[in-house]
């Protein structure tokens, strides 16, 4: 059980505080897009598609035009017209901000109205006329290549098929060549479905044009504002310094927040014509059906092996369904994301990936969904295939993954798909997470309620995620690199304010952030405030996903403080009138001080010091007055954080509902600045998991109809689904963040699916069941029970 504190007891910096922002928020103070309103301010709503392949013949707006309360009406014809129909996506493809020649998916953008309300606006959209002539659907990621398969995106010049791009990774002559040699080979195909984050937020904006000064205001959901001012710029032609982004309180992103979406561009657009501000709030269904989906990976596992279960190679081909425009979050050069980490936490031989990505009449795929773009494939691929291997073998899941773990010693480790791991030591997190669970025990009572006809199974598995992008040349997205900005303020008083590039979404960062300053200039976190989510008062950097925003900007938060720290020693000898190398910092529950080397309590506190730094005094010379710093920082390498994860199910053997009975949770992540806070980044990310192994799935009739357009049809787990999480820690530091740190955000939505997988497979051994694909739901598990061995009894 979690221990809170209450913030007035505990010692200022790194450790449990209950969060700043929970004062506001639970108030029901939060001030999130949709709260926002300004004077004047009209509503858009956005016509969508109700077909997923379609000619559009014509489009009549005359009537949703008399509409009284209607001050615009846009369609994709108006905006070809300006050149504003088509918009870069982050992937390099481009994307129909609305329809002009086809629609692709259904729910995609044709038109929008903006009206004095959102009523009058949804009203008008039913007085839009479309005529469609409607075309095949490609629907299944199978049949996109097929020769006869109807071409989608013909807008593309020369475009001839569905095929969207190929890449590889890692060494197919090595691979092959231990494949050859290899005692054990094992083979299975895996889907990891398609998938929606489904914040409890949907996406919206609040656009506010003055055409006068020539500058945009744009209140938008996004985790990346700056990233966005810049595209928006790219896009629109607007200068970018007459754009302001501003990313108030975010009702969770969980990567639906990261693309920029026609929605955004509605907004601005309507603000333009109008001249008024323009409001465009999705709702439920919108965001279910048209903005970013992720996985939907169909993947072709092999590993190869000696008798003695010693792991040699790891194979995959990856067929991989992006929808109708390319939505990735990956750089052109790297389309399959981090997707390369996926040969785990093993010291193999050789490992290749080949990966065919196609375009289906489905919305954008590929986004992402607390992932770290692709690491949750990458990680579910290898946790299954080392469980398939384990089956094969006859052997125990944790004794085959500690026999090819990558040793401590061999850290720092090139994988050999190229990734440097930072640091790591996965036996230390696997055997802490035996010991949590009892599994000893634990596999004496399954062969005991086996023998009753029972079905309980455990599962294991083990992660490594890649976080906080990051230095490779080839992941920079926009070719602006991949550094964040941060500055800090330390007031006369002794008081402080940093602004931060990145942007929280739930994570806590204005607790965390502050917690930060606060351990390096032994101040109270509650005396630091944190400023982000407006680019007019931050600096830029490229926001939060991948969960870099503790080991980049969370590293440029702690550098800023030591920069001014060693201001603070320059201003403190002067006070003191020694040379700054005689002095010594010294931090305890009073807060932080320099004092004279060898006389504890003679010197000056960090209060007294900026007091001095702002003209109360005089300063040594050569230094400038104020104790501010501003940083930039680029991290040498992305951070690799880990886990070991143990899922007990029961699966009832009448009705084939899976219910997790306990999950233990081990996770490493460095150097922990809040470990509250951390703990609920993976409750959050297990439940995420839970949810994907057994009930989230968007899926698709033949005729590309979207069926999970409601909460009704897409599950999220509940209260009810999930257990009580049982968390552990061990603390292997990064060596190359300035606290040791590592991301955590995505840990657990990472490592949790194949576990809860692996404990159903393990539960179902006695029907003979291999595998099984998510979602676990009773008719799955039903299907996979029929036609087998069932147990004798
Ligand atoms: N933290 C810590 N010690 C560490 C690591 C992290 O105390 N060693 C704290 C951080 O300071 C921060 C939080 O844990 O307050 C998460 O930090 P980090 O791992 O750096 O991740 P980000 O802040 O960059 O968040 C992004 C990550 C991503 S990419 C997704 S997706 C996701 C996630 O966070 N979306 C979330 N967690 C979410 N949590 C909430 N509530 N809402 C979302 O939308
Ligand atoms: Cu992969 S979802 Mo997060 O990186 O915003």
């Amino acid at each position: 059980m979690s221990t809170f504190v209450d913030n007035d007891q505990r010692p200022l910096g790194h450790g449990r505080m209950l969060r700043k922002e929970d004062r506001r928020f639970v108030r029901g103070r939060g001030t999130y897009v949709d709260d926002i309103s300004l004077p004047g301010m009209l509503h858009l709503a956005v016509l969508r598609s109700p077909v997923a392949h379609a000619r559009i013949v014509g489009v009549d707006t005359l009537a949703a035009e008399a509409h009284p309360k209607v001050k615009a009406v846009v369609t994709g014809a108006m905006l070809a017209e300006r050149g504003l129909a088509w918009m870069p996506t982050l992937s390099g493809d481009v994307q129909a901000v609305l329809a002009t020649d086809k629609v692709r998916f259904q729910g995609q953008e044709v038109a929008f109205v903006v009206a004095e309300d959102r009523y009058a606006a949804r009203d008008a959209l039913e007085l839009i006329d479309v005529e469609y002539d409607v075309l095949e659907p490609v629907v299944d990621v199978r049949r996109a290549l097929d020769d006869d398969a109807p071409l989608i995106r013909d807008d593309l010049e020369g475009k001839r098929d569905n095929h969207c791009f190929d890449w590889e990774t890692g060494d197919p002559a090595a691979t092959a060549a231990v494949f050859d040699r290899a005692e054990v080979v094992v083979r299975q195909e895996l889907v990891f479905p398609r998938v929606h984050p489904a914040p409890m937020e949907t996406c919206g904006a609040v656009a506010d044009y003055d055409r006068v000064e020539e500058r945009l205001t744009l209140w938008a959901t996004t985790q990346a504002p700056h990233a966005h001012r810049t595209l928006l710029s790219m896009f629109a032609g607007l200068p970018e310094h007459r754009i302001r982004v501003v990313s108030p309180d975010i009702g969770g992103g969980f990567g639906n927040k990261v693309p920029i979406y026609p929605g955004y561009v509605h907004a601005i657009v309507g603000s333009m014509l109008t001249g008024r501000p323009v409001k465009w709030t999705e709702d439920r269904t919108e965001n279910l059906v048209a903005s970013g989906f992720a996985r939907d990976y169909v993947m072709q596992g092999e590993i190869a092996a000696t008798r003695d279960g010693r792991i040699l190679g790891l194979r995959s081909h990856v067929l991989a369904d992006h929808g109708a425009f390319n939505g990735t979050a990956a750089p052109r050069k790297f389309p399959g994301g981090f997707f390369g980490v996926f040969t785990g936490s093993y010291d193999l031989e050789a490992a290749y990936c080949s990966m065919t990505a196609v375009h289906t009449n489905k919305a954008p795929g590929g986004v992402a969904y607390a992932c770290s773009f692709r690491i949750a494939e990458a990680v579910y691929l290898v946790e299954r295939m080392v469980d398939l291997l384990a089956a094969e073998l006859g052997r125990d899941p944790v004794s085959l993954r500690m026999q090819n773990f990558i040793r401590p010693e061999q850290f720092p480790y090139t994988s050999r798909t190229g990734w440097v791991y930072d640091s790591g030591d996965y036996p230390r997190a696997m055997a802490e997470a035996l010991r949590i669970a009892g599994y000893d025990e634990l596999r004496a009572e399954q062969a005991e309620r086996r023998s009753r006809g029972e079905l309980m199974g455990i599962g294991v598995s083990f992660f490594t995620e890649a976080v906080g992008a990051g230095p490779r040349k080839d992941m920079d997205m926009l070719g602006l690199g991949m550094a964040d900005g941060c500055e800090l303020r330390v007031h006369p008083t002794g008081s402080a304010v940093i602004r931060l590039a990145v942007q929280t979404q739930g994570q806590g960062h204005e607790t965390t952030f502050a917690q930060l300053v606060a351990e390096e200039l032994g101040i109270r976190p509650d005396d630091v405030d944190v400023v982000h989510g407006d680019t007019d008062n931050t600096p830029y950097g490229l926001g939060t996903y991948g969960s870099r925003s503790t080991p980049v900007s969370g590293a440029a938060a702690v550098l800023a403080a030591r920069r001014v720290r060693d201001k603070a020693r320059l201003i403190a000898a002067g006070m003191l009138e020694v040379a700054p190398e005689d002095l010594e910092w010294t931090k305890d529950d009073s807060g932080g001080r320099f004092d004279v080397r060898g006389v504890p309590d003679t010197g000056v506190t960090i209060q007294q010091i900026a007091m001095r730094a702002h003209g109360a005094g005089d300063l040594p010379a050569g230094v400038e007055g104020g104790l501010d710093a501003q940083i930039s920082y680029n991290p040498d390498n992305l951070t690799y954080p880990f886990g070991a994860y143990i899922c007990v199910v029961d699966v009832d053997p009448g009705t084939a509902v899976v219910k997790v009975r306990r999950f233990i949770a081990v996770d490493d992540c460095g150097t922990r600045i809040n470990e509250m806070i951390v703990e609920g980044q993976i409750h959050g990310g297990l439940a995420d998991g839970i949810g994907m192994a057994l009930m989230e799935f968007i899926g698709f009739d033949e005729h590309g109809n979207c069926l999970g357009g409601s909460l009704m049809d897409y599950l999220i787990p509940t209260a009810l689904e999930v257990p009580d999480w049982e968390c552990g820690t061990t603390v292997t530091p990064s060596p190359h963040h300035p606290i040791g740190a590592k991301g955590v955000g995505e840990s657990a939505t990472v490592g949790s699916p194949p576990a809860v997988v692996n404990a159903v497979v393990d539960a179902l051994a006695l029907y003979g069941v291999r595998h099984a694909d998510m979602p676990l739901t009773p008719s799955r598990v039903w299907e996979a029970m029929q036609g087998r061995a069932a147990p004798p009894f």
